[in-house]
């Protein structure tokens, strides 16, 4: 296997990977073949080792390459992609392991135990499932940080990951703790998010190994509430084969976008930016720590995260409580959408944003759009995705000067 030259915060070659992740693995229990980094030949170009960063005040060009080539095809699209994720490790979230040298997986009483090697290190940690009373076997799953708050839906099993285990999320002192830095060392540049997404796609390696396990890799969701929302939205974003990602009330860090929560707060709004946010927990790269008080100059935002996930299904639940800025969160959203636009497939993308409930108490009045996302990526149903719903406005000549081709 190769160790973490999936992503790598300076890439060295002239391409960049199209995919963030391995391909399924094989059926063996457990895997040391040599994996490939890449899914298609479009030779993407790569980005400079050291960049001068300009700001920008509007959100960024999701359709043009940081050298400035215009994106108007698919396979264009999934370099422009590689090269975001890039650029958001390495400014913002930190660099994402590939899968460690070993990955090995047992089963036992709903307890899935998942094994990972590598250098001369190896951890442990295991998910518990909870199976649905109907469907059939094997079943899709939805992977739930923390155990998430949704309900649960019909005919589809809950996995539950205790991403607090892979990485701590205390308060600041909690950095380089948890399994992921066990295996890769304290020091590694990887925030508790990326340590997370890491986690999940570990999670799903094991279910591809372990059929027993009675869960179908292909159709599998993440959702997490608030701080744990932010996770599972990076989860999404950085792993292809996670088919639906269920951000719920995730706030700064997830579906809100930097510049304009800072835009919001100059406003006099009560809301988290960037500024404030690494102050509270090592959810991100301490290289974010240079970029908090010049936010123009990051060359993403958060509906930059979004758009990897594009163009497999998202669906953004949100709540109105200021500090989440769901302003932003919508802003962003809306923004992230042309990339399914783009891509054609407007309704993979859905936003919901209501109010009058507790932070992370799912509302009855969303459930039915839920059910809509879930039946259709995860059951493979005909349903209406079209839901882009908000009590917020968005500006869009304030915040986007360019526009969304039609990719072909
Ligand atoms: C929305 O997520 C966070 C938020 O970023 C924090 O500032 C606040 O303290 O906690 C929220 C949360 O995770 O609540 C459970």
């Amino acid at each position: 296997c190769i160790p973490n030259t999936q992503v790598s915060s300076t890439i060295p070659t002239t391409t960049l990977v199209t995919s963030f992740t391995s391909p399924p693995a094989s059926s063996t229990s457990s895997s040391s073949a040599t994996r490939a980094t890449s899914t298609s030949a479009a030779a993407c170009s790569a980005l400079p080792g050291s960049i001068s960063l300009k700001a920008n005040p509007k959100l960024n060009d999701l359709f043009t390459m940081f050298n400035g080539d215009k994106v108007t095809t698919k396979d264009k699209f999934l370099c422009r992609q590689a090269e975001m994720s890039e650029l958001i490790q390495r400014y913002e979230l930190g660099t994402l392991p590939g899968r460690p040298a070993t990955v090995t997986a047992s089963f036992s009483g709903n307890t899935l135990t998942i094994n990972c090697g590598d250098s001369g290190k190896s951890i442990s940690f295991t998910v518990t499932i909870s199976y649905p009373s109907s469907g059939t076997a094997p079943y899709p799953a939805i992977i739930g940080y923390g155990g998430g708050s949704l309900p649960a839906p019909a005919g589809v099993a809950m996995i539950n990951f205790n991403n607090d285990n892979i990485a701590a999320q205390v308060n600041t002192g909690s950095r380089g703790q948890g399994k992921f830095y066990d295996l890769y060392g304290k020091g590694h540049s990887a925030g508790a998010m990326t340590a997370w997404a890491w986690g999940v796609s570990r999670v799903i390696d094991a279910l591809e190994l372990v059929p027993a396990a009675r869960i179908d890799a292909t159709r599998i969701g993440v959702t997490g509430c608030s701080r744990n929302g932010k996770g599972a939205m990076v989860a999404g974003a950085f792993d292809k084969r996670i088919v639906l990602t269920l951000p719920q009330e995730s706030g700064a860090g997830g579906s809100a976008c930097w510049r304009i929560s800072d835009y919001l707060k100059s406003q006099g709004a009560n809301i988290q930016t960037a500024s404030e946010i690494i102050g509270e927990d090592p959810w991100f790269s301490t290289t974010f720590n240079s970029y908090v008080n010049q936010v123009p100059t990051l060359p993403f935002d958060h509906h930059s995260l979004a758009a990897l996930i594009a163009p497999r299904g998202l669906f953004v639940i949100d709540n109105n409580i200021d500090w989440l800025g769901p302003q932003s969160c919508f802003g962003c959203m809306t923004a992230a959408r042309t990339a399914w636009q783009a891509l054609g497939v407007p309704n993979n993308i859905g936003y919901s944003q209501i109010g009058a409930h507790a932070h992370c108490a799912f509302p009855s009045n969303q459930q039915s759009q839920l059910t809509a996302f879930v039946q259709k990526f995860l059951l493979g149903q005909s349903t209406n995705t079209a839901i882009f719903q908000s009590d917020f406005t968005f500006s869009q000549p304030q915040w986007i000067d360019w526009t969304a081709p039609t990719l072909t």
